[in-house]
């Protein structure tokens, strides 16, 4: 089997984001940069074996696969290697390529690393940065050398091949279907996916599935036979291991109907929520497993006694606790709210009636005004507010006062139509004005003024100092125009990690002088994390939960949002787009 044979997808995908950092080093044309690095995206994304769909001659229909690109795949699975690739990577130094992995070294930074200093590797770059050596080039100083030997020491410890659970949850859903299908009815009598992904972790180290059946060999059977599995790592007669084309893994056990809420419960863990069970159990006299209770020093019972639980209820309940949402599960005090019947009424998909952060093609997204209007209104929403861009943040057609007045023309003739209709929807008009470097919005105050919403966001030079950027953040959380601070960190999962601002000075701020905080739902981003918002709603923050939709199907990612939201404890009464239209403007401080 020649090497390329055992190429993954992600192998693949690695290979095309290695042309685009290449091309980015060389300074070659924005847009083939991009094609290159959706094309990366794509692969990596596939549920699909790489090969298998190039055997069928479908390349060209994945998207963001044109024909040069699809013919380089195809070169790279049928030779091993890629011309192009290699002619790349003989102008540039292999090194200078891993500089990009240390978080904020980019690609303009490296080539002049590289070019002026003759750094071509991280050994060298962490030695200049110790010996003061990067401060002699324009631009850099003390700052950059400390925030370099960070980043340095940051990617060493990164965890190595978490996936973001935007890319892991749809390969779940897919494997339990085809699963499902490739068995006889009935076969499988429950399945689930436990663990990280159960609890929606923003990022999962490998999948857990759980499987009550009566033939568990024709489970192993079909699992182990999966097309997805390119490798299969343990193999059982209850309990298998396999990979799949990205790399990750998934387990899969199968267990007795009579220990299912017992199981269930254990592989959903977090470990810690189980050691705090484990111990709750113990003090009434029981010891839990993966499979029951058995007395263990009870008072009134036998050593060994045991008990099984149908359902995690159940087990929840008979410990004397209220079933725990896995989203709580990271022994965050849950086990004693729980204890206490004072677990929150967690907000749902479903108590959200509208969202008010979100973008269509008058700036970077790719759909209408019409269009995302008729999808928020088939997601039974009662407003949606638009929020372009504001000019001048380099991205495609942001909008200035002008360009702003144009489009409510256009939302006031939707809002119109939708009024002699008889339907129950409003447009809202806003913008989510970028925060510039010194605090500043991008859009003047008596356009802000005109708005039904704005939102405030940070795009750009997101590596200031703590003091400087949270002071940046603070002076728009105060600005009386700002309604909502959009995605507080700036921050994308496994790929950039969020400014240095500090929270909880924002989030005093917000809650001082009532500016909303926004959960941004994008599985990329979820930000704020679970963590924060729990915080924010500690502190009395008002919260948003919003897709930031740039397509008619971008709102169908809010579930991520709102699991972000349950992980932080919030309530439907704690997100203001859970409120009727009037309501809601009426919570926004103007
Ligand atoms: P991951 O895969 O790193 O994203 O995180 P999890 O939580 O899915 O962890 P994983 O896959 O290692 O194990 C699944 C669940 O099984 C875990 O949440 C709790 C349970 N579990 C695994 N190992 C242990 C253990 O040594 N002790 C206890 N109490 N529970 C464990
Ligand atoms: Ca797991
Ligand atoms: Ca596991
Ligand atoms: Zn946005």
């Amino acid at each position: 089997m020649p090497p390329s044979e055992r190429l993954n997808n992600q192998q693949v995908a690695d290979i095309f984001h290695r042309i685009g950092d290449l091309l980015q080093i060389l300074g070659d044309n924005r847009f083939k940069i991009i094609a290159y690095q959706n094309a990366a995206r794509t692969i990596e994304n596939l549920s699909q074996d790489i090969r298998a769909i190039h055997e069928a001659g479908t390349l060209r229909d994945l998207p963001d696969v044109g024909q040069a690109i699809a013919e380089k795949i195809a070169e790279l699975l049928d030779s091993g290697n890629i011309a192009y690739y290699d002619e790349l990577a003989e102008q540039v130094p292999h090194g200078v390529v891993d500089i990009l992995a240390v978080p904020d070294v980019g690609p303009k930074t490296a080539a002049r690393l590289w070019k002026e200093l003759d750094i071509v590797g991280i050994d060298q770059l962490k030695a200049a940065a110790e010996e003061g050596r990067i401060r002699a080039l324009k631009g850099f100083g003390a700052k950059s050398e400390e925030k370099i030997l960070r980043g340095i020491e940051l990617l060493s410890k990164r965890q190595e091949g978490r996936m973001p659970i935007g890319q892991a949850r749809p390969l779940a859903v897919e494997l339990i279907a085809d699963l499902q299908e490739r068995l006889p009815a009935g076969a499988i009598e429950r399945i689930e996916a436990a663990g990280s992904l159960r609890r929606w972790r923003e990022t999962i180290g490998d999948l857990d599935l759980l499987v009550v059946s009566e033939q568990p060999a024709a489970v192993m059977d079909a699992f182990r036979t999966l097309p997805q599995a390119v490798d299969v790592i343990n193999a059982g007669d209850t309990k298998s291991t396999i990979a799949l084309p990205s790399g990750l893994q998934v387990d899969l056990r199968v267990v007795e109907r009579k220990h299912w809420g017992a199981a269930l419960c254990y592989f959903t863990g977090s470990q810690r929520h189980n050691i705090d069970l484990r111990e709750l159990a113990q003090k009434q006299g029981w010891s839990l497993n993966e499979y029951r209770l058995a007395a263990q020093g009870h008072p009134d019972l036998p050593d060994g006694e045991e008990r099984f639980f149908d359902s995690e209820e159940e087990l929840y309940n008979f410990l004397g606790l209220d079933w725990v949402p896995p989203e709580m599960r990271e022994g965050q005090g849950e086990i004693a709210a729980a204890r206490e019947h004072k677990l929150p009424d967690l907000i749902t998909v479903d108590h959200i009636v509208g969202e008010i952060h979100g973008h269509t093609d008058w700036s970077d997204g790719q759909a209408t005004l019409v269009e995302m209007a008729e999808a928020a209104r088939r997601r039974g929403y009662r407003y949606w507010c638009v929020t372009d861009h504001s000019a001048g943040l380099g991205v495609t057609g942001g909008l200035d006062g002008e360009r702003l007045h144009a489009q409510a023309k256009e939302i006031a003739a939707l809002n119109e139509k939708y009024a002699a209709d008889g339907v129950d929807f409003r447009l809202l008009r806003g913008t989510e004005v970028e925060i510039l470097a010194d605090g500043s919005l991008g859009l003047p105050d008596d356009v802000l003024a005109e708005l039904d919403i704005v939102v405030a966001s940070i795009h750009s030079a997101l590596r200031q100092d703590r003091d400087t950027i949270t002071e940046r953040c603070l002076k728009a959380v105060r600005n009386p125009h700002v309604d909502v601070l959009g995605h507080p960190t700036g921050r994308l999962i496994g790929r950039r990690e969020g400014s240095e601002i500090d929270m909880d000075a924002v989030l005093h701020a917000c809650v001082e002088v009532g500016t909303v905080v926004e959960i941004n739902a994008h599985p990329s981003r979820l930000d704020l994390s679970g963590v924060h918002a729990r915080r924010a709603m500690e502190l009395g923050c008002k919260l948003a939960i919003n897709s930031d939709a740039h397509a008619a199907d971008g709102m169908e990612i809010l579930p991520y949002g709102i699991a972000t939201a349950r992980r932080g404890w919030l309530r439907s009464q704690d997100v203001i787009n859970t409120r009727p239209l009037n309501e809601m403007l009426a919570l926004l401080k103007k």
